[in-house]
Order: structure tokens, then sequence, then C-alpha cells
């Protein structure tokens, strides 16, 4: 079990996190209630939604030409996670409220693009062209039925290479451009056609804005976008065909897909897919033509290629209408017992079990350079894109004081774990007198599985009120 050891003979507390000791440092923010998740492996376990949702994905991008990793312990390096994929040192995405720290080194990955260095030397010793790689990541945020602090991601790459010629002076020269060009050319050509609607192209010739890299052929990248697309429409069509066959008796619906322009650090030109789901965009993934430097930095100054990264529990939630994201963790076999390998089924959800309400209520200072405190979806790359999975308000690591709603969430997380639905901001007002902000959340304390009595949820409730007298706040 993960653990966070408390030592009293002067060198400081740490945490054993699968059987490996960290010291901690003023950075760390990892709790027992976060660690006590790792190691689950639920995209590892046959019967798991997860897992099939996997297996899915996977048949799209198969073995040979694609290698399928897993990746199991989640403690990578902040060099790993954010550095070598060219964030900036003042990238929100590294900030304490949105990302778990074991020390100031390491961190509990925030998407597995983490490992996106690692799988690129495997690539430059052995024969595939690609790969996915499936794994838990971790984001502190908030707290209702579609986010929780764990969630998976696959991601996705594939690139063409050139060849080398020795040179009469002993070294080696870079050859056959036009012929991997024409490769990329012939493998998209290859590509089975689809019967997606796309309404948009997410400025896809929008050179200003999602420009080609400089050192890139722009025919080439055009290429690799198409055949980056083309790869990700198929994965639709695949996985939303299953979808509709699951779902008997209803319409089937043709299957509109929109592409959204994006940004990331580590691609260039970088795109969003959206799928048109029951009456609403749904983003489900992030990807983009990857950045050469990336690729040097690796040994593969010899190819050019695309990745991509992408939700599982989103995906899962659709093709089961898994309701709440909670229910992953469940270890219920109620809900267990209705999945099997293989099978697309609609999840028939057990009995709801009455929720309880409690609000609390507090004052904040408002903040000095008139940040917001209330957090929009974190995010592991975005910096221009609006709503949904994107940009992040304040990095707060500068103003240690400040308030912000993450640090509400992990409270409640701390204190009641899967026993809350969801934490939502009901009230907001300005003292007119002290220009000091009133914050009022709502906690819903709910299980997916009992009934919970009232000493139970009061004794919660005021565990979180205690907890919360830590934080920058004065309760009302
Ligand atoms: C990333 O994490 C990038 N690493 C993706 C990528 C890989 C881009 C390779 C380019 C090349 P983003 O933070 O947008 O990007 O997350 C990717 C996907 O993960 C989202 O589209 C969404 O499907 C899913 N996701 C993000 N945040 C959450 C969340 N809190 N809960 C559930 N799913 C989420
Ligand atoms: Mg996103």
């Amino acid at each position: 079990q993960n653990k966070i050891i408390h030592d009293t003979t002067g060198s400081g507390s740490g945490a054993n996190i699968l059987g490996q000791p960290f010291v901690f440092d003023d950075v760390s923010n990892v709790t027992d209630s976060i660690l006590g998740l790792v190691g689950r492996n639920l995209y590892d376990t046959p019967n798991h939604p997860l897992h099939i949702t996997r297996k899915l994905i996977e048949s799209v991008f198969q073995y040979p030409l694609y290698k399928n990793h897993i990746a199991s312990n989640p403690v990578v390096t902040t060099k790993d996670n954010f550095d070598v994929l060219g964030f900036p040192k003042d990238h929100p995405g590294r900030s304490r409220t949105d990302t778990y720290y074991v020390d100031s080194q390491t961190v509990l990955r925030t998407h597995t693009s983490a490992h996106q260095h690692a799988a690129f030397q495997y690539m430059s010793q052995n024969p595939e062209k690609g790969y996915t790689i499936c794994a838990d990541v971790y984001r502190r945020d908030s707290i209702d039925r579609s986010h929780f602090p764990v969630f998976h991601q696959m991601e996705g790459a594939r690139m063409w290479q050139q060849y080398r010629m020795k040179t009469t002076k002993g070294g080696t020269r870079l050859m056959g451009q036009e012929e991997r060009k024409a490769q990329i050319k012939e493998d998209l050509d290859n590509l089975p056609e689809h019967s997606l609607e796309i309404i948009d192209e997410g400025g896809h010739h929008n050179y200003k804005t999602n420009p080609v890299q400089i050192s890139h052929d722009e025919k080439e990248s055009e290429l690799v976008v198409q055949h980056l697309k083309r790869s990700l429409e198929l994965l639709v069509q695949r996985v939303f065909t299953a979808a509709q066959e699951a779902m008997p008796g209803t319409k089937q619906e043709q299957l509109k897909v929109r592409w959204v322009e994006a940004y990331f650090p580590f691609t260039s030109p970088s795109f969003e897919l959206e799928v048109f789901w029951q009456g609403e965009w749904l983003e489900l993934l992030g990807c983009g033509v990857t950045k050469q430097e990336i690729l040097n930095n690796a040994g593969l100054n010899d190819r050019i290629g695309w990745a991509w990264g992408i939700g599982v529990e989103r995906l899962a939630m659709l093709l089961f209408e898994i309701p709440d994201i909670r229910l992953f963790w469940s270890q219920d076999e109620r809900f267990l017992s209705q999945f099997k390998e293989g099978q697309i089924t609609r999840f028939k959800p057990f009995s709801k079990y009455p929720p309880c309400y409690k609000d609390v209520s507090f004052w904040v200072r408002p903040s000095p350079d008139g940040a917001s405190p209330i957090g929009a979806e974190s995010s592991s790359g975005v910096a221009a894109a609006a709503g949904g999975d994107s940009t992040k308000a304040s990095p707060a690591e500068t103003q240690p004081a400040a308030f912000h709603e993450n640090d509400i969430m992990e409270v409640v997380r701390n204190v009641a774990g899967t026993l809350v639905e969801d934490v939502k901001l009901v009230d907001e007002f300005v003292s007119p007198k002290t220009s000091k902000k009133s914050l009022c959340y709502r906690i819903n304390y709910r299980s997916n599985e009992r009934t919970l009595t009232n000493e139970e949820v009061n004794s919660l409730h005021d565990q979180v009120l205690q907890q919360l007298t830590k934080l920058p706040i004065e309760i009302r």
C-alpha cells in the first residue's frame, strides 16, 4: 500500500510509492488519498470498461505497425513531464494547484506524453513505425461526475524515416526526403475511406496561428496532418459505430466530427477532435505534428511524424453510457459484472442512493493580480484555445498564500474520497465595505454503493470544515 510516512526523527516526512521511497520537500503536495489510487491498473484489468476501451483503440492502432505499450508507474520527473516537451517555466500546467508533486523534481504524471521521450528512444532501436501508450494520469481538478483526480489517457504516435548515406569524408548524410514524402502519400492513400461527416477542418491552413514548423517542408507537413486526421477519423468511426450498435432500437445517426485549432508546446500545427454525440460537441483528444526538436533530442533526426492524446474515460462513458466517473473505481459486483471483454453494452444503472447537500461559505481576500481563483479545466498543453479542457487562469505557485478553488476540492477529496459526487460554487459576492469576496460551495455527499447515514455525513462535513481552516480563507 502506498503511504505517506511521517518521520519525527528530523529527516522530515516522505512517501512510499509502489515500493519506492521518496523524501518530501516544500513543493510536495501528494496526499494519502491520491496515493491510495496509485497502482490499481484498471486499464489492465480484464472485463473492466477501461480495459475494453483501451483494446478497442489498440485494435485501430495495431501491432506490428504500432507497438502497444502500457506504463504502470506514474511517478515521473518534471523533466519528462514538462521540460523535454518544451513547456515554458511559467506554464500554468506546472503549478502546484494543478499538479501533484512528490518532490520538486518528481510528479505524478499529468499526461501520457511524459513517456514520449522514452518511447521515441525505443523507436530509434526498433522496427515499429508507431506506438500507443496507455496509463493513469493525475491532475488536481474540480469535483463532478466527469472529473476525478485520476483518469486514463492513451497517446499514439507515428513516424516516417529518411535514409542515411555515407559521405566520402566518413560521416553520414540524410537522403531521400522525396521518397519519405512519397511513402507518407502512399500510406495515406492506403487508409480506408470512412463515412463521417466532417463539419470543420479546424483552421487547417491557418499558418499564422497554427504554423507549419520552420524546419519542415510545407507539403510534407501537410501530408502528415492528413494522415493524422484520417487515422483519428477512422478511430471515431470504429468506436462510435460500436456504440451505436450497442443501442438497438435507437435511430442510427450520421456521425459528425469537427476539427478545432489547438496549441500544445510539443506539436505544430495542433488540433483537437470533437464528435457530435447525443446532441452536443464533445472534445475527445488533442493531436498534432510532433515538434522536430523533440524527435531530434531522441536521436530521430531522420523522422517526421504525428502524435495524439485521448481521454479513455471520456470514450468509455460514451460507449457504455456510464453516468459517473467514480464508477470506474467501484469494486461493486453490480457494476463490474456488467462488462465483458470485447463487448460494448449499455450500462444498466443500479438504484441511486439519496444525495446529501451541505454548504460552506467563506471570505477570501481579493487576489493581488486580479486573477480568478476559480479554476477552468486544467490542461497539459493548451495555452490558446478556449472552453472545454483548456486554459487555466493563474500560475498560483508564485502566490503561495492565495486561495485556489482546487485546494477546496483537494480537502474534500482527502476527507470523503469517492463519497462526494460533486462540489459546486453556488454563490459569490463582494462586500462593498471590505471589498472581500464571499464564496459559497455546495458539497453533494452521495455514495454509488449505499445510503450514507446522517451521522456519517455530519462527521465527514465536520472534518472538511476543520481541514478548511488551514486554507487562506475565513469561514463565515
Ligand atoms: C494532453 O494531455 C496532451 N498530452 C495531448 C496530446 C498528446 C496532444 C500528443 C498532442 C500530442 P489535454 O490536456 O487536452 O492534452 O488532454 C487530452 C485529452 O484527455 C482531452 O481531450 C480529454 O479527452 C482528456 N481529458 C483531459 N482532462 C480530463 C479530465 N479532467 N477528465 C477526463 N478526461 C480528461
Ligand atoms: Mg484539451
